[in-house]
């Protein structure tokens, strides 16, 4: 408490005039503050944006913003899972920093967020989609947010503290939400609104109008899609996020029809005591229930679209699945989930561009901060995995764009170690406020304002910490550090494993050479940074710290 009060003096309203006047180009009249926009997805990952160079599908309307904005080629998050991301992204701060560890917790909303700086500071604040943070938001003049992970079709928001199901798709409701906020708002004060979808989260469920949408596209695989994780430890050969075995037939790959949806009991009953055998019938189970559950959700037109869009697949699939061979089940199935994610993204980037041409028609998209990101990147396919949570390259990385005329130049790249709690104290500086000493992150302005340079005293490395396990998909807990060259991991927990990877020779880190002699002193040099940025973000004790875990199992 004491430390917000501190906080609060600490973000003083005072630099406006000069930060502001820079920004605006020292034109006479009071310069106006910024209105700021967050769009953020859940799991959208750069290999699935053609801004950052992706064959799997085209973004246009995000490529708007790169093409008008500044792109990160190297933004990275702390922590990658939903809950905690978004906790750093509020607070600027790491997960043991902001208490928020991993998606069983509870947001402490009485600490120090940038919305409410900005609130304090005269914004008109609005919260609008997925929030994941377990409690109510606070600082928003208006929220309406999905219950938990949030539904596609008809989903379920608590706005304002009430309950309301809004019927359509998701993607299109958070949107409706999101204009029609910005039409109530008071025209003469600044708007800071964080657009959160659910999209593209598993289980990837398409909008009416894009389903079956890539029906005929043959994706491109990933060269790791059949790793075999020699050369790795035992985090990666224990997880259970494989395509090929831990996707579920029915939930993810939509491998059921309707009638049989209607003998679950016969389909998931097993008399068999043997352990494997009954997990296999509990998943089989959860897939089923919760593919019912988003499913009944649509209305009879809905589903009979959807019955007729999802059918060959499942023909396909009868015919395919008892002759088929591991790999080539693996690369089938790597297929549909290509189809129906990139179908997903489709509805996220034309709801995106909805918005950029409302704000366009009312006049204020020159005059908002616009920031593109994700709550942490994605596999989609790499090593055979879908899912996130590994410091590895597709999930540490998350996309970043900002577009911003008055400050940004457009058409520019950035390759500075960007995080995304660096995203509060960026907005914190660009509104004219103080930046608060206890934000770990460091603001984005001189690296946006630069055309790409990075300045010099800029960060050398990034820290991550994963806390997640036992959970979902079996992400081993791990922290380490990724410099511009290398990767350094500690797995621990049930396990003691280091991991070094040499990021310019072996990107997709294939190839661990913690042990390899020709690394020794990267290994030891990588060891004291390692060590160095934990003291200066206060993460002394990683692997001892107590840990109670599970506490909230039903909020993950
Ligand atoms: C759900 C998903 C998991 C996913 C977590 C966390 N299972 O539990 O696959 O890893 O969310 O995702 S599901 O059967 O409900 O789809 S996060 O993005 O919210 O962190
Ligand atoms: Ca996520």
């Amino acid at each position: 408490m004491k430390n917000l009060e501190r906080m609060r003096q600490g973000a003083r309203y005072a630099a406006v005039p000069l930060t502001m006047a820079a920004l605006a180009g020292c034109r006479d009249e009071q310069p106006r503050r910024p209105n700021i926009i967050v769009m953020m997805t859940d799991d959208h990952t750069a290999q699935a944006m053609s801004c950052y160079g992706s064959l799997l599908v085209e973004t246009p309307n995000l490529d708007r913003l790169a093409r008008e904005g500044m792109l990160f080629e190297n933004c990275y998050v702390p922590n990658a899972i939903s809950g905690p991301s978004r906790a750093c992204i509020l607070t600027g701060k790491y997960s043991h920093a902001n208490g928020f560890t991993d998606n069983s917790r509870t947001f402490d909303g009485d600490q120090q967020t940038f919305p409410k700086l900005l609130h304090e500071a005269g914004y008109q604040t609005a919260m609008i989609g997925k929030w994941h943070l377990n409690s109510d938001p606070q600082g928003f003049d208006f929220w309406s947010i999905l219950v938990g992970q949030g539904e596609y079709y008809a989903p379920l928001f608590i706005e304002n503290g009430e309950e309301k199901v809004c019927p359509g798709y998701v993607t299109d409701v958070i949107t409706d939400k999101a204009i029609d906020f910005l039409e109530r708002r008071d025209p003469d004060r600044p708007f800071a609104m964080l657009y959160y979808h659910k999209a593209p989260h598993r289980n990837w469920m398409p909008a009416q109008r894009h389903l079956g949408m890539f029906d005929d596209k043959v994706f491109p695989e990933p060269d790791n899609l059949l790793d075999d994780y020699a050369g790795r430890g035992r985090a990666a050969r224990e997880q259970a996020m494989e395509i090929g075995r831990d996707m579920w037939p029915e939930w993810d790959l939509k491998l059921i029809t309707p009638e049989e949806i209607a003998r679950i009991d016969e389909l998931t009953h097993t008399d068999d005591a043997n352990k494997d055998d009954v997990k296999r019938a509990n998943d089989r189970l959860s897939s089923i229930m919760q593919y019912r559950a988003a499913y009944d959700r649509m209305t009879d037109a809905e589903k009979a679209r959807w019955n007729e869009a999802y059918a060959p697949r499942i023909a396909e699939w009868r015919a395919l699945r008892d002759k088929a061979s591991k790999e080539e089940i693996v690369r089938w199935k790597y297929q549909q989930y290509m189809k129906d994610y990139c179908a997903v993204i489709k509805g996220v980037d034309e709801n995106v561009g909805r918005l950029l041409d409302y704000l366009e028609r009312i006049g204020e998209l020159d005059n908002t901060i616009i920031v593109y990101t994700s709550d942490q990147g994605f596999f989609l396919g790499e090593h055979g995995w879908f899912d996130k949570r590994f410091m590895y390259e597709e999930c540490q990385r998350t996309p970043l764009l900002v577009r911003y005329p008055k400050a940004v130049k457009a058409g520019t790249r950035s390759d500075a170690l960007a995080m995304n709690i660096d995203l509060a104290p960026t907005f914190v500086e660009m509104a004219g406020l103080d930046v608060p000493e206890d934000m770990q992150g460091r603001s984005l302005r001189e690296v946006l304002t630069s055309g790409g340079a990075t300045p010099a005293d800029w960060r050398t490395g990034v820290y991550y910490h994963y806390y997640e396990y036992p959970s979902w998909h079996s992400v081993k807990r791990h922290y380490g550090i990724r410099t511009r060259d290398h990767k350094l991991i500690h797995f621990y927990n049930d396990v003691d494993e280091w991991e070094l990877y040499d990021m310019q020779r072996d990107p997709h880190e294939m190839r661990n050479v913690y042990d390899d002699p020709a690394y020794a002193e990267v290994r030891a040099r990588l060891h004291a940074e390692l060590e160095r940025l934990q003291q200066e973000c206060g993460d002394t004790d990683p692997c001892e710290r107590e840990y109670e875990f599970f506490r909230g199992a039903e909020n993950l």
